[in-house]
């Protein structure tokens, strides 16, 4: 397949300054009749024939100024249509395709969800609509008229403003036009048919313009999204307040399908939603579900300035886009959260998926320099280290630079097509620095790794950090240099006093900027031995190794004043004690038991202060953390006894305490699900689960009972997800009453999907196959299959990397299968073997074998392909 490099980038010869569309709808046969006003770009090569892109479209009509065009005037096929020798000026092309909305299983371009229509054009599905410049440097604005049956879909909507809607004569067929003033590329095109429920909101915005905010569900489930239109509508409010951004329309709409391959998606005022991240009732929704729908919300609507008024010129700027408003949605779900708290969980997301890319077969920078399939690059690595960069960049100018850059980004961008280099400009300009070395970080893939070893001369009061930094290589980049890495720090004495010592290279915000290969810092003035606590805040996406003995760390989980150092002090202690165990080292006793006391003192004094965040602290790294650390000739096994064994160790001597906080957290009056609320389900969940694991019968009798009596879906799932841990006719029985009791609510059916297939035992790959018949589970469902297949996939460490390889044999028949129909869905799926590498010999040589049977199969979609044969490079 061919590979588009960013180094080849040239403006595009023609552009289009205006399109009109007339949709009429129909299951099989929907009529696309498309209006373009084209002009050659200035910037363009003169003469050129016009290329319009395409994807399996089927060509009806093509006119030019009006006039239908002889046969040896273009070329058509299903992927192109080309002009060849097009007006030197202005002119118009009507086109006229057709399409069969019904048959569209990949759910990009027009497809049908639940009998609604609704569209999917990020980043190449407009292609599939009609022929088009389908790049995002082509800004248009559009008007769209879309007609339809008024049983079938009697709302209709659009991009933009309503504008006027009507009944079509002698028929039971109605119409509504829609024009979206700003203009935009193609890929943030939509519009969306069907039968849906609504509710609705005015909001006023800070200059006084009235705006009507309406989200549109299946029709019952109206209420089920009164939480997401307040996400709404305190994501307009923070984005005046914080960034000084303002709504451009009139209305704006979000519509909540079932059938979706990602998240959510940002069109011009009609975002479309996966319906997960819309509908949430206490009964059916987790306090992370709550989370996540609050973030995605924001997220999408963020998105208005940070990728719509201001887009990416091409698609290798996604990160442009991605990785700030991943960046802004993270701050307004700190501001309206819990700060450290939040940290705490983007990081430990972080770490789980884009340190594990970056580690991977899979690695690419921030901003890739090239592609065969962009889908595939919509990965944690754009998005989540995307977001990293940003927060370094504001770390190193301050926080009022940093808004006075976005200021002066916004100003100076809006309405084009931008790329990195704008958006660094802006920050160098107004902060005065120069970014160039800062700017690697969108260039150089693979996680940096610091390390540090402390000197202390008690006699001259001087404490020293000798800091070394190296990146492994990565595909494409044997040889790494030096990153500018933001170091937040501080110094903590042992009796929790914060040391006040002089260093010329920290700044007085306590910023160091290791930018060489190593340095040192030499503080004075230190009358006693300190603990340092670096990388406050998770200041850089670094590994860090740290010569400092346990006791020491344990220091700073009882006193730093970093809520994040605390809890990485505990993880730290933790990871080591796991690692040694899962590469069968012996960890005594009193190792264990001096973590263990250390985390009972913890729970004395703070815990109760902050559940939430006590709760983050009582979690153990997880069992794939555990093997990327290891790194190496990996044993799933072996980690999972290490952590199960860590857990009861923990358990056993926390035990006065796990029952205390089970017990003084009980549930009180009802559901809310704001954070502290959120909280204190969080800790007692967390207590739960160690119960269990230092005692079974005892766990598993409050399990089973808050599995039967708990009066919202938290603790509902949390209890049954401790029984799973504990085989048993228990278990059993109470994974088929949850499955009774929710046969009709899918989102619930996946969370019970997801439950089993990560029971830890050998016979859940045959629990997995026979879920795949029940009627609840469908193939062509993305969310079904990354319930069942991806949690199989991605959360059981144990079974998916089976000894015996059916676990890699299982996926790899699953992907082959979901290709046929959704090649991003089964894509993704594939990403699960990008650690294969890591696993011990007998794993790695089953692992590679299922890879090579895909790689084989004949007509694999450039998704499947390009993954695979990156995987096995
Ligand atoms: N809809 C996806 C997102 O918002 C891609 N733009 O991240
Ligand atoms: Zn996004």
């Amino acid at each position: 397949a061919q590979i588009v490099r960013l180094v080849d980038y040239r403006p595009s010869d023609f552009l289009i300054d205006s399109v009109e569309l007339d949709v009429s709808l129909h299951p099989t046969a929907t009529q696309v009749r498309a209006t373009l006003v084209v002009r050659p770009n200035p910037d363009g090569r003169p003469g050129a024939p016009l290329v319009l892109d395409g994807d399996e479209l089927n060509l009806k009509a093509v006119a030019l100024d009006g006039r239908s065009l002889a046969e040896e005037e273009f070329e058509a096929s299903p992927q192109s249509l080309t002009i060849m020798q097009p007006p030197r000026q202005s002119f118009t092309l009507t086109v006229e395709t057709e399409l069969n909305p019904t048959a569209n299983t990949k759910l990009m371009g027009l497809y049908r969800s639940s009998g609604n229509y609704c569209t999917q054009c990020e980043a190449e599905g407009f292609r599939r609509i009609t022929y088009f410049l389908d790049r995002p440097d082509v800004l248009a604005v559009y008007t769209t008229r879309i007609e339809a049956d008024r049983d079938e879909a009697p709302v209709l909507l659009g991009n933009g403003n309503p504008v006027e809607s009507g009944s079509v004569e002698g028929s039971n067929r109605h119409y509504a036009v829609w024009e979206d003033p700003h203009p935009k590329p193609s890929y943030l095109f939509a519009l969306v048919g069907g039968r849906l429920g609504r509710v609705s909101k005015s909001f006023t915005t800070m200059s006084g313009r009235a705006v009507e905010l309406a989200i549109y569900v299946e029709p019952g489930k109206e209420d089920r999204a009164d939480y997401a239109l307040d996400a709404l509508e305190r994501s307009m409010v923070w984005d005046e307040r914080v960034f000084g951004r303002e709504y451009d329309l009139d209305v704006f709409n979000i519509v909540a399908v079932s059938d979706f391959n990602m998240g959510a998606m940002e069109n011009k005022g009609l975002n479309i939603f996966n319906d997960k991240y819309v509908l949430a009732s206490p009964e059916t929704a987790t306090d992370m579900d709550y989370a996540h729908i609050e973030a995605i919300i924001a997220h999408e609507y963020f998105h208005n300035w940070t990728g719509n008024r201001v887009t990416c010129r091409d698609w290798f700027q996604l990160c442009l886009k991605e990785g700030l408003t991943v960046f802004r949605d993270q701050e307004f779900s700190s501001d309206e959260r819990s700060r450290p708290v939040h940290r705490i969980a983007e990081v430990k997301t972080l770490r789980a998926r884009q340190f594990l890319e970056d580690s991977s077969p899979l690695a690419h920078p921030v901003r890739p320099t090239q592609y065969r399939e962009i889908n595939n690059f919509y990965t944690a690595t754009v998005y989540e280290k995307g977001a990293e960069i940003v927060r370094m960049l504001k770390t190193i100018i301050g926080n009022e630079s940093f808004r006075r850059g976005m200021d002066l980004y916004f100003e100076r961008c809006d309405g084009t097509a931008a790329t990195v280099e704008d958006f660094l400009e802006a920050f160098a300009e107004v902060s005065g620095r120069s970014l160039s070395h800062f700017a690697r970080w969108y260039e150089q893939s693979g996680t940096p790794r610091v390390t540090v070893k402390s000197h202390y001369d008690k006699a001259a009061g001087t404490y020293r950090l000798d800091f070394t930094q190296s990146t492994p290589p990565t595909p494409g980049q044997p040889n790494k240099e030096a990153m500018a890495i933001p170091v937040v720090l501080g110094l903590v004495a042992h009796d929790g006093s914060s040391v006040e010592a002089a260093c010329e290279q920290v700044d007085e915000r306590g910023v160091f900027i290791l930018d060489k290969a190593a340095d040192s810092l030499t503080f004075t003035g230190v009358t006693s031995l300190p603990v340092p606590s670096l990388f406050r805040g998770f200041s850089a996406p670094v590994k860090v190794t740290l010569d400092l003995p346990n006791e020491e760390l344990l220091v700073l989980l009882q006193h730093d004043s970093d809520a994040f150092n605390r809890w990485q002090a505990a993880q730290t202690v933790a990871m080591r004690h796991l690692a040694a165990l899962s590469n069968g080292a012996q960890v005594s006793d009193e190792e264990i038991d001096a973590f263990s006391t250390a985390l009972c003192s913890f729970m004395d004094t703070d815990a109760l202060r902050d559940p939430a965040f006590a709760a983050l602290v009582l979690t153990l790294p997880s069992e794939a953390d555990i093997a990327q650390e290891i790194g190496k000739d990996v044993d799933p096994d072996a980690i999972h006894r290490a952590r199960s064994d860590m857990r009861r160790r923990i358990g056993k001597t926390c035990s006065a305490h796990l029952h205390r906080f089970y017990e003084e957290l009980a549930d009180s009056g009802p559901y809310s699900p704001d954070a502290a609320s959120a909280g204190r389900r969080a800790l007692r969940n967390a207590s739960l689960d160690l119960i269990a694991a230092a005692d079974q019968a005892a766990g598993e009798e409050l399990a089973a009972a808050q599995a039967e009596s708990a009066s919202n879906m938290t603790d509902r799932l949390a209890a049954l997800s401790v029984l799973t841990t504990l085989p048993g006719a228990a278990r059993e029985e109470a994974i088929t009453q949850f499955g009774e009791r929710y046969r009709n609510e899918p989102l619930v059916m996946d969370k019970w999907f997801t439950l089993q297939a990560a029971i830890p035992e050998d016979d859940t790959l045959e629990r997995v196959k026979g879920l795949m018949e029940h009627q609840a589970f469908s193939i062509g469902n993305p969310n079904r299959v990354r319930s069942l297949i991806g949690s199989f996939a991605m959360l059981n460490q144990v079974q998916f990397n089976r000894i015996d390889g059916a676990g890699y044999d299982f996926l790899a028949s699953i992907v082959l299968r979901a290709d046929e129909l959704n090649p991003q869905l089964a894509a993704r799926l594939l990403t699960a073997f990008s650690t294969w590498r890591m696993m011990e010999s007998t794993r790695r040589e089953h692992a590679q074998r299922a890879l090579w049977t895909i790689s084989r199969k004949p007509n694999l979609s450039r998704d499947v392909g390009d993954i695979v044969s990156r995987t096995l490079d």
